[in-house]
């Protein structure tokens, strides 16, 4: 592949699968009110009056603040429309002192308040619970500043993520962080619910890359802690407590990434594996034969390709296998890159450690074969109500919890599926079932969550906690560690207003 194409391959490939709330029919029709669904007992909170509008018009101006019930029902149900808040006021600040006043108001009121980005979470942690304040980044879209010596960009927090990556490419950089629902997601929801995504196994977690977070707290202080060095070892790393805590700490107005050099080459392979256990071979040469220039190791079973075949009408472009491995590389010399894969793959075939498989070096075909991995969550929603796990494991029994899932539930579901960021430990476990009930619900929960405990891992890999799976922080969490957190919570935010009902379970 010569440079210039591979260039052109990036960036279109860099670009594609746009996610929006308008481009994703869902299936199913509007969740139940979460506080009836979960019988959750409402905070001794205020409730927003008509002076309290009057002080949010004179801080973002009138068109800044929604109390439309129709123009408000997108920001109370989250993206698989599983859980439903019954918030009357969206507030759309545009800079750090807007958000700062109404935090200084709503504490002083004691309103409620949710923080809001671009509402893809998968925790029920973006979107309010009863009538919470919802304080939405999408104004705050700006790129502050670009060092294209350095990589240091520092952004508003509402600025979506695709975008971001779409403006650092024209200074040959990237964002490293890429995700199914890049068109939509904020950098600020990203910091918040420090996601993983699909690049982590080259570029690490943004506790690595994010340099600096400037963040509002509770009580409308700004805490400016937009560091853009590399290195700062004056005491405590004050932004790793706001990065991961879903609004729960402060809310976080700008931040300072870290942006690695764009890759001059990038090359995907698509393979069919009989065995998880040869998934794991599979891994472990790649990582032996491929070294630097592996930038990505995912995996699905063959129902999710089943459900994109099904819902999505997305193509396979190999056999049936019981698995598929998708394997990126991305390098700075196209003919160094293409040598090493081409070998691997030689090798994988004739041993026959892969079945089959397929190389994508050109642009449209790579897009097929990534939109196959990244629309298998979008695929589940036309599947039925969605329960979803997202575990670190150890990767020898990680395909075990979807066998066992399985066996456990009886066929009270209409599909389990295991896939994930194998590279990086993480297996995303769904179920879907024709409605939500108590009945599948307590056949489900807390068995997954035992499951995972037992097996050391983490009840959480990438999506958090939100609304969903507080009350189940002790499978991963000592009590003394919850303690902490606890008390860490008290002192950032004494009124509890941040978005309360989240990440913290109800008692210890
Ligand atoms: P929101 O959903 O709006 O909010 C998420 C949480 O952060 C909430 O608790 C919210 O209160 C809080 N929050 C948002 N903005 C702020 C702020 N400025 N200050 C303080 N708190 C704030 N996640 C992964 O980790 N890896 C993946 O690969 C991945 N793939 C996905 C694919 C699809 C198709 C979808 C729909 C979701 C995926 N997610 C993934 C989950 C989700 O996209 C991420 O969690 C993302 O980081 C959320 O960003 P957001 O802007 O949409 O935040
Ligand atoms: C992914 O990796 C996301 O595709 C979503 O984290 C996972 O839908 C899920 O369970
Ligand atoms: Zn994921």
């Amino acid at each position: 592949m010569n440079l210039a194409r591979s260039f052109t391959a990036l960036n279109k490939l860099l670009n594609f699968v746009k996610i929006t709330r308008t481009c994703v029919a869902q299936s199913h029709s509007q969740p139940a009110l979460t506080a009836e669904t979960y019988n959750v007992k409402r905070g001794n909170y205020s409730t927003t009056n008509a002076s309290d509008l009057d002080t949010f018009r004179d801080i973002v101006g009138g068109n800044n603040v929604v109390t439309e019930a129709s123009e408000l029902q997108g920001n109370n149900v989250d993206w698989i429309k599983t859980v439903r808040g019954q918030s009357t006021v969206l507030l759309k600040p545009k800079t750090t002192a807007e958000v700062s006043k109404i935090l200084k108001h709503c504490n002083e009121r004691k309103l409620a308040v949710c923080p809001q980005g671009g509402n893809t979470g998968l925790v029920g942690g973006s979107v309010p619970v009863f009538d919470e304040v919802i304080l939405s980044t999408q104004r705050m879209n700006e790129v502050i500043s670009v060092d294209p010596f350095s990589g240091v960009t520092v952004c508003q927090a509402g600025c979506i993520l695709e975008k971001a990556n779409q403006d650092l490419l024209e200074h040959d950089l990237i964002v490293p962080l890429d995700l199914g629902a890049k068109g939509s997601c904020h950098l600020g929801g990203n910091i918040s619910t420090n996601a993983g995504g699909l690049r982590l196994l080259r570029y690490g977690s943004l506790r690595g890359s994010v340099l600096g977070v400037e963040a509002v707290l509770a009580d409308g202080t700004v805490l400016d802690c937009l560091s853009t060095l590399r290195k700062d070892n004056t005491g405590y790393d004050i932004k790793q407590l706001m990065i991961g805590s879903e609004g729960t700490l402060g809310f976080v107005t700008a931040v300072s990434i870290l942006c690695p050099q764009k890759p001059k080459s990038v090359n995907v392979v698509f393979l069919g594996v009989d065995r998880f256990e040869d998934l794991l071979l599979l891994l472990r040469k790649a990582r032996q034969d491929l070294g630097e220039i592996l930038s990505a190791v995912e995996f699905v079973d063959s129902d999710c390709i089943g459900l994109v075949g099904k819902h999505l009408k997305l193509v396979n472009p190999i056999g049936d296998y019981d698995f598929y491995m998708l394997i990126e590389t991305s390098g700075s010399n196209s003919q160094h890159d293409e040598e090493k894969l081409s070998s691997f793959v030689e090798d994988i075939i004739t041993s026959q450690l892969a079945k089959d498989g397929t190389i994508a070096t050109d642009f449209n075909k790579m897009q097929s074969i990534w939109k196959l991995r990244e629309s298998v969550a979008e695929a589940l929603t036309h599947d039925g109500y969605t329960f979803k796990y997202d575990v670190s494991l150890p990767a020898h029994v990680m395909y075990d919890m979807v066998h066992d899932t399985r066996k456990h539930l009886k066929g009270l579901y209409n599909s389990v599926v295991g896939y994930g960021h194998l590279g990086d430990g993480n297996l995303h476990l769904n179920v879907t079932c024709p409605e939500y009930n108590k009945t599948i619900a307590s056949a489900i929960e807390p068995f997954v969550y035992e499951w995972t405990a037992k097996h050391n891992g983490s009840i959480s890999a990438e999506h958090g906690l939100g609304f969903k799976k507080r009350n189940y922080i002790q499978y991963t969490k000592s009590k003394e560690s919850i303690n902490l957190m606890m008390k860490i919570k008290e002192m950032f935010d004494p009124n509890m207003i941040l978005n309360p009902y989240k990440t913290l379970p109800d008692k210890l």
